[in-house]
């Protein structure tokens, strides 16, 4: 009986193992990200400034780099990696290389088009002379996505970028222009209808990159940009600026409302939204739960909280990066990077809604 028995058993024994072989194959090929685009401004550029002549929003000189594998300048406003570099190592994928870097580069586990000084507004960059503004960086995008469908066709492309994650990190230059003492932005509109105006251009350029296949966002609010080293300079006992932080919340606020609506209109979307601004607040307020000591001061810079004269070569940086929250006047620490990346990837509901990326990725 029993040598009867067996061949079933071990044809079971087999079929077991391969169909959780196989099916464990197949789903997690379903779960694989193929691309990740990235949309926004310094906090996520890895280079494309670098290639733009006249901007003054470059960080391709000491001591931007100074941890970074071979403690180079790479462009990136950090002393090492940014988000972008961790986002992209959290879903597997080699960092999205600068779109400048190649215009004819066929980037096919995704590319970056994110910028130094770039706003939601095409006038946002004024400041630093030269960027590349979010509806630009979309159009970028557009030619990418020509040239995905022209490659793979339109079906296995479609595919591709329905699975791809499209990260936008943006509006902190938009805000900060406006608060600007003497803004010309301040003369012509309230904060309130400002802060509408960048929601509703936002709101129209994801509508173009859902046209052009987007259907996982990755969008992070503001953060607390009232607290960062130049801002708490530019006040006697270096304390925030509660109306530039007012307005990021009351921006924030209305970019949940505004993704909940798109998602209605559109249907087939997810998204994560990532609440920087909480994350930021609790760095400053429990710095030693997250192994930081000092959250005003920058590591890199001179004079009062070295928010005088930026990061630049004959600047002084700080011995330990790691306890430090900002590199420069405006930018984190490759640390703090690390953990609002973390945060973002697989955080509750108190960081991130309705999802972490980590679900998004499985939708
Ligand atoms: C740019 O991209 C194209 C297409 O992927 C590739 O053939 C070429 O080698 C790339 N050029 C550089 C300088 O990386
Ligand atoms: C400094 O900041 C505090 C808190 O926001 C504010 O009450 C005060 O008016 C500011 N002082 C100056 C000189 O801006
Ligand atoms: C640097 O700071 C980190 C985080 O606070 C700490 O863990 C580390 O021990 C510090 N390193 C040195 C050399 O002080
Ligand atoms: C987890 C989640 O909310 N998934 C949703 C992603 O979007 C599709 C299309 O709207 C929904 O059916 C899923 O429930």
């Amino acid at each position: 009986m029993a040598s009867k028995v067996q061949p079933v058993a071990s044809f079971f024994f087999f079929f077991f193992f391969f169909s959780f072989f196989v099916l464990g194959f197949i789903s997690s090929e379903a779960q694989s990200v193929p691309a990740l685009y990235v949309f926004g401004d310094s906090l996520v550029d890895v280079g494309n400034n670098n290639y733009l002549k006249l901007s003054l929003a470059k960080a391709d000189f000491p001591h931007n780099g100074v941890d970074f594998p071979g403690g180079k300048p790479t462009g990136r406003f950090s002393n090492g990696k940014n988000a972008a570099d961790f986002l992209a190592e959290k879903l597997g994928l080699p960092t999205a290389p600068p779109y400048l870097s190649n215009t004819s580069g066929d980037f096919l586990k995704g590319v970056s088009f994110a910028s130094g000084g770039a706003g939601i507004f095409d006038g946002t960059d004024d400041l630093y002379k030269q960027s590349i503004p979010l509806t630009k960086q979309v159009n970028y995008y557009s030619t990418v996505y020509q040239k995905r469908m022209a490659k793979l066709g339109s079906g296995a492309a479609q595919l591709h970028l329905s699975k791809s994650m499209f990260a936008i990190v943006i509006g902190s230059n938009d805000l900060l222009g406006y608060f600007k003492s003497g803004s010309a932005k301040s003369k012509k509109s309230t904060p309130q209808q400002y802060v509408d105006l960048m929601l509703s251009t936002l709101n129209g350029l994801m509508k173009s990159l859902h046209g052009l296949g987007a259907r996982k966002f990755v969008m992070t609010g503001i953060g607390a940009i009232g607290c960062c080293p130049t801002q708490r300079n530019q006040n006697k006992t270096e304390e925030c600026n509660e109306e530039a932080n007012y307005w990021s919340t009351k921006y924030n606020t209305g970019l949940k409302s505004m993704l909940q609506g798109l998602k209605s209109e559109l249907k087939e979307i997810n998204y994560s939204y990532f609440e920087s601004y909480t994350v930021f607040t609790n760095f400053i307020q429990q710095p030693a739960t997250y192994g930081f000591k000092e959250v005003k001061a920058a590591c890199c810079g001179l004079g009062n909280l070295k928010a005088q004269i930026p990061c630049v070569p004959i600047s002084s940086y700080c011995p330990n990066r790691s306890d430090h929250v900002f590199w420069d006047l405006y930018h984190p620490t490759e640390a703090a990077a690390r953990i609002f990346v973390d945060l973002l990837y697989t955080g509750s509901q108190q960081y991130v809604i309705p999802m972490n990326v980590k679900q998004l990725v499985s939708v």
